[in-house]
């Protein structure tokens, strides 16, 4: 049964010819299958209508499906829908498009109204898992390809269903997305997992050279150097930070890496217990309450941003 939301949505997708999709900058498999699997979905739905995916390709994720060149001569009045991103700044590949309304469908915490129609579930594991829904319960129709790529997001997002996101209502999601479409879930785990050889003594550098403390602090400081020596690129450990949850007696920890291009420290933050997104927002940054991200313009922050998550983490364990 639809809820009103997504009945409002569909009706909403229903009424305009042209339909653009974005994501956020720096996309993760959520954004990207999110984006392409409603893409899919709508095209599927209503043939005559120009619907693309919008936004940088990134060649590690062309597995998902393809995107659509961001060429707005044809897209007069369109319909933006913006999927797995809380602020109209992150998206990307909208700059030059003339829109009527906006859709937003997403699961981080945001305070500020920024779309029209706005369906935020800030408790949900992925912005697939929220896709998922609105395609089962509303007439969008669905095929393998589509249900392939909704799958794949909500597990890459979940991290496996191991993070606290994960619910009885994502289980329920999934289990009437398996049964409703058989895909053969197994065999997609290699899209997602399968690493080349680098990035595996990559992860073999992080783990040896991590930095830890008593109060449950961990950090590491990524050099362009480092980077190159091991041939990977500036996202690599964004895609790294989840593997080391886990690690007893480690409550938060954070990889500070240096982007050359940018002249920025790119910063991911991962907790198993201390609320970290707002010291995160305090560096430039936001997201969830246990998965952060930040960016750091000078170094001497640095320091400033490491003393306040080991703050965190001391607060932390003397009230628990
Ligand atoms: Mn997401």
């Amino acid at each position: 049964m639809a809820r009103d939301i997504e009945k409002k949505i569909f009706k909403t997708i229903k009424k305009y010819k042209n339909i653009v999709i974005a994501r956020h900058i720096g996309p993760d498999p959520d954004a990207i299958a999110s984006q392409i699997a409603l893409r899919d979905s709508i095209q599927l739905t209503f043939p005559n209508k120009n619907v693309i995916a919008v936004g940088m390709t990134v060649a590690k994720f062309k597995k998902f499906g393809l995107l659509d060149k961001s060429d707005y001569e044809n897209f007069k009045d369109a319909l933006l829908i913006i999927t797995d991103v809380p602020t109209l700044e992150r998206v990307d590949g909208i700059e030059n498009l003339n829109y009527q309304e906006i859709i937003k469908i997403d699961h981080h915490p945001c305070s500020t109204k920024v779309a029209d129609l706005e369906y935020i579930d800030d408790s949900a594991s992925s912005a697939c898992q929220l896709i998922t829904e609105l395609i089962l319960n509303t007439p969008l129709k669905i095929n393998q390809n589509i249900a392939n790529n909704l799958f794949l997001g909500v597990v890459s997002d979940s991290d496996r269903f191991l993070i606290s996101y994960t619910s009885v209502k994502t289980f329920k999601i999934i289990t009437r997305l398996l049964e409703e479409t058989k895909i053969d879930f197994i065999s997609l785990y290699d899209k997602l997992y399968e690493r080349p050889m680098n990035e595996i003594k990559f992860h073999g550098y992080l783990c040896e050279n991590l930095i830890y403390n008593d109060n449950g602090l961990a950090y590491i400081h990524i050099s362009p150097e480092i980077l190159k020596k091991y041939d990977v690129d500036v996202a690599t450990p964004s895609n790294m930070i989840n593997d080391f949850n886990y690690i007893k007696d480690v409550l938060v920890w954070t990889f500070i890496t240096y982007d050359e291009k940018n002249e920025v420290y790119k910063v991911n933050i991962r907790s198993r217990g201390p609320i970290i997104n707002e010291i995160a927002a305090k560096y430039n940054g936001g997201g969830h309450k246990f998965a952060s991200g930040a960016r750091i313009y000078q170094e001497s922050d640095i320091e400033l941003f490491i003393k306040d998550l080991d703050n965190l983490c001391k607060e932390y364990q003397k009230n628990s």
